[in-house]
């Protein structure tokens, strides 16, 4: 129920912190960071280290062509799911989803998001429920966004909802109001000892999750 996002730039680091709270986890989030800072190789490492689904948060958003090229090859280093934005269209998602199981971003966790993702989330459900990917991404820092999301959406569809700790979002709040999956970064990784930060949280939503 609990999803790592690995957000640091080194390779020894980020596989120590893996390690150190898999017990904990249930995947693992690579970004962008840890991408350019250690290697497209560091999801095959991840994956091999700590035996754990890895999602690639690369929120693909070209054109049908590029996100496909792009999705190929991070699918082939062992990444279990990929996350999209849905803003560029349904061929530009369905080129990925056509490869690979994906995660669409419906809503964000940012304050800037208000300005114009967050506008289209009727829009963003809609084309999920038609699509079905593995999840989508609802605001960790808005749990009644979380609820309007969880009412609309098909019913096998999962719900990620990053913004937890260091964005302000409360894990379990955001798990009652329908999230299936809480992704958490800082609140892990900057601690002095990730491991016991991440129990503690374990230990708050045990038992409540679906995911
Ligand atoms: P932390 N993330 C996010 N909000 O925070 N993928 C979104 O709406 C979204 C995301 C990612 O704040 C963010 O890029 F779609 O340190 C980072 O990797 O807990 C993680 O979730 C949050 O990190």
């Amino acid at each position: 129920m609990i999803i790592l996002a690995l957000d640091v730039y080194e390779r020894d680091r980020a596989l120590k912190i893996a390690e150190d709270v898999k017990d904990y986890i249930s995947m693992v989030k690579v970004n962008w960071p840890l991408i350019i800072g250690s290697g497209l190789d560091i999801i095959r490492e991840l994956k091999e280290r700590t035996g754990l689904k890895i999602i690639a948060d690369l929120k693909l958003a070209d054109i049908p062509n590029t996100n496909r090229l792009i999705a190929k090859k991070v699918y082939e280093v062992g990444a279990d799911y990929i996350i999209v934005h849905s803003f560029v269209g349904k061929d530009s998602v369905l080129a990925v989803k056509e490869i690979g199981e994906i995660i669409m971003v419906v809503e964000m966790s940012h304050p800037g998001a208000l300005e114009f993702i967050n506008p289209l989330t009727d829009k963003f459900i809609e084309m999920a429920n038609e699509i079905k990917p593995f999840g989508v991404i609802a605001p960790g820092t808005r749990p009644e966004r979380i609820k309007y999301i969880r009412e609309r959406l098909n019913g096998e569809i999962k719900i990620l909802t990053p913004g937890i700790g260091a964005q302000g979002g409360k894990a379990l709040e955001a798990i009652k109001a329908g999230a299936d999956y809480i992704i958490v970064g800082r609140a892990i990784y900057s601690s002095e000892n990730p491991r016991e930060a991440a129990r503690r949280i374990y230990e708050e939503v045990k038992g409540w999750s679906s995911g």
